[in-house]
């Protein structure tokens, strides 16, 4: 309606039909409550579906649509698929690298099988599909910083093997298939108000409880051991702008995103600004260390800056503010 003025356009919303119909699975782990509420304020609440295999919290149902799926049984997502008229599927259903290890025939079937069954529907549907990778699908033969997009990846957990699968498998589908297949490599994310499960990364939340809860963190990695990170608001902006990205903007279909680098110690530094009497101590964990000194120290995301304007907004002062301003008045 271009004989509208900007403020009057809100009181004419587009019809529903323009809007994308959403799937999110595994939308209960850390990253999927906050990207269904960005979702929804974009294009309406009922046109984005939560789904996980567990019992969703009593409020997240007044929040929007929440199903059982069950992303190994095909019939079931099948069904949802076809009954919400599903247009975008964001696969985040996956067992993390440190949980992965202790789990493989899991992580087998659940980051392998689950991605087998989410490429073929959204291929025989013609979904857009999204599915994270992670720093977690490079390993010791990489180059560590810094890691470009193209690189060596030989990662040495079942965890990254079954991203590497699912990065080659949604580009194959896009090359033979024509696939809208979306893919973004993530470090270790970082947010308050939801819990990563299972990662080599999730120091970098826990510290944060600990250092207001008792003032003392006591860390699985060894103090210098560098890995990339970003806040969740960027992480979740990032994933919307590359849903958003016209396709022939997009000279790849995975792409490496970050924000900042850290090591524990400097982690700790930050925390002390805002807890003075903060602890940090070390007892390291053999298989989350050896995971973290396989993986990118720094990540190099030139390509998402210069393809589709990727921009970070937190570093890491940035981040221990949002997070000690959630989380404060939490501890009381
Ligand atoms: C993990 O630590 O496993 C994840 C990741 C970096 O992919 N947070």
């Amino acid at each position: 309606e271009p004989w509208l003025k900007e403020e009057e356009k809100e009181y004419y919303p587009k019809p529903e039909e323009d809007k994308p119909r959403i799937l999110i699975t595994g939308s209960l782990g850390q990253l999927g409550t906050g990207l269904a509420k960005l979702l929804r304020n974009k294009f309406g609440k009922d046109n984005v579906i939560m789904s996980d295999i567990i019992r969703a919290p009593k409020n997240e149902f007044n929040r929007g649509p929440f199903l059982y799926a069950d992303i190994l049984d095909f019939k079931n997502l099948q069904e949802i698929i076809v009954n919400q008229r599903v247009d975008w599927l964001v696969h985040f259903s996956a067992l993390l690298s440190a949980i992965g290890e202790a789990n493989i025939p899991l992580a087998m079937r659940v980051n392998i099988e689950g991605v087998h069954n989410v490429m073929e529907l959204a291929k025989q549907y013609h979904l857009k599909l999204f599915i994270p990778s992670t720093i977690g699908a490079f390993g010791p033969s990489s180059p560590r910083n810094p890691t470009p997009d193209l690189a060596i990846q030989r990662p040495q957990t079942i965890y990254g093997v079954s991203k590497v699968h699912a990065e080659l498998l949604g580009e194959y589908y896009n090359y033979r298939f024509g696939l809208d297949f979306r893919c973004l490599r993530f470090p270790g994310v970082i947010s308050a108000d939801t819990n990563p499960g299972g990662g080599t990364t999730d120091y970098a939340v826990k510290i944060f409880h600990d250092a207001l809860r008792t003032g003392h963190h006591e860390c699985y990695l060894e103090p210098d051991t560098r890995l990339p990170m970003m806040y969740i608001d960027d992480c979740l902006r990032s994933l919307m702008e590359v849903m958003e990205t016209p396709a022939e903007n997009l000279k790849m279909r995975t792409y490496n995103v970050t924000a900042m680098s850290f090591t524990p110690a400097e982690l700790a530094e930050e925390v002390k600004k805002y807890v003075p009497n903060f602890r940090i101590t070390y007892r390291v964990d053999p298989v989350r260390q050896q995971i973290a000194n396989s993986w990118p120290q720094v990540f190099d995301d030139t390509n998402a800056r210069n393809h589709w304007g990727w921009q970070h907004e937190h570093d890491i002062h940035g981040l221990a503010k949002k997070m000690f301003d959630y989380l404060m008045p939490l501890y009381g």
